[in-house]
C-alpha cells in the first residue's frame, strides 16, 4: 500500500487548496492512477485499522440492487445513514444502477462468453437518475479486462476522500474483483483505480500525517468461498480475511 502513501505526499506537495461543497476545504489533485495487482495480497490499508464488515455489507447490498439503507443497519452498518431520507431511502444510487439492464449480469455473461469485447462495462452515471440520487456517483464507472486468463477491473472515481473514503473503495473493488474471477473461473488481475479530484480534507492533515509516520505491513489475504458459482449468491459468511495486522484505527470527521 505504498501507492496510498504516495498519493498522499504528492496531494500534500502539489496539491492545490481548493473551497468544496461541504465547506471543510480540500487540498486536491486532479487524476492519478493505482495499479494494485492482487498477487501481492488484499489491498486493504495497512498503516490505520479499517473494518471489512462494511466493505462486505456494502457490496453485497450494491449486488443484491438494494438502496435502503434497512439492509444495511440490520447488519449493523451506518455508513450510509446520514443521506437517508426518512424512510431510508437513499434513490436510485449504485445498487439500482449496477442492475439496471442487468448491467452487472451482462458484464459477467461477457467476462466467460466473450472475454476480448472491449465493453464490458458497469456504469452508475445515469443522467437522468441524477437528480433523485442521495449523492451523484464516486465511483462512476467500471471496465473488465481479460489477458491470459486474468482477469482485471478498472474503476475511475470522480471524487475521492483520501484519508476516509478511497481506503474503503480500493477494497471494496479489489473484493468486487476476486468475487466475478471466482464466478468466471478466472485468475486474480490488477484493480486499476483512476482517480478524479483526489483531495485530502482540511480537518484530516495531521491523521494522514501520522499514516505517513507508519511503514506498509504485508497485506493481509482474503478467502472467499470457492462453492459459490454465480455473483449474486454470496453471503457475508463467504468472506474471510487473514493476516490482517495493521497500525491502530485513527478517528477523522466525515463531511456531509
Ligand atoms: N466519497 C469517497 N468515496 C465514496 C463516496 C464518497 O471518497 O465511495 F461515496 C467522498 C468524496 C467526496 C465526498 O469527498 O465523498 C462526495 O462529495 P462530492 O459529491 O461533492 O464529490
Amino acid at each position: 500500500m505504498k501507492q496510498y502513501l504516495d498519493l498522499c505526499n504528492r496531494v500534500l506537495s502539489e496539491g492545490v487548496k481548493k473551497k468544496d461543497r461541504t465547506c471543510t476545504g480540500t487540498v486536491s489533485i486532479f487524476g492519478y492512477h493505482m495499479h494494485f495487482n492482487l498477487k501481492d495480497g488484499f489491498p486493504l490499508l495497512t498503516t490505520k485499522k479499517l473494518h471489512v464488515k462494511p466493505i462486505i455489507h456494502e457490496l453485497l447490498w450494491f449486488i443484491k440492487g438494494d438502496t435502503n439503507i434497512k439492509y444495511l443497519n440490520d447488519h449493523g452498518v451506518y455508513i450510509w445513514d446520514k443521506w437517508a431520507n426518512k424512510n431510508g431511502d437513499l434513490g436510485p444510487i449504485y445498487g439500482k444502477q449496477w442492475n439496471f439492464k442487468n448491467q452487472l449480469r451482462t458484464a459477467v455473461d461477457n467476462i466467460k462468453n466473450n472475454p476480448d469485447s472491449r465493453r464490458i462495462i458497469v456504469n452508475s452515471w445515469n443522467v437522468k437518475d441524477l437528480t433523485s440520487m442521495a449523492l451523484p456517483p464516486c465511483h462512476v464507472l467500471f471496465q473488465f479486462y481479460i489477458s491470459n486468463g486474468e482477469l482485471s477491473l478498472q474503476m475511475y472515481q470522480r471524487s475521492a476522500d483520501i484519508f476516509l473514503g478511497l481506503p474503503f473503495n480500493i477494497a471494496s473493488y479489489s473484493l468486487l474483483l476476486k468475487m466475478v474471477a471466482q464466478v468466471t473461473n478466472l485468475k486474480e488481475g490488477k484493480f486499476i483505480h483512476v482517480l478524479g479530484d483526489a483531495h485530502i480534507y482540511l480537518n484530516h492533515l495531521e491523521q494522514i500525517q501520522l499514516q505517513l509516520t507508519r511503514s506498509p505491513k504485508t497485506l493481509p489475504i482474503m478467502k472467499i468461498n470457492s462453492e459459490v458459482k454465480s455473483i449474486f449468491d454470496f453471503k457475508y459468511e463467504d468472506f474471510e480475511l487473514e493476516r490482517y495486522t495493521p497500525y491502530p484505527h485513527i478517528k477523522g470527521e466525515v463531511s456531509v
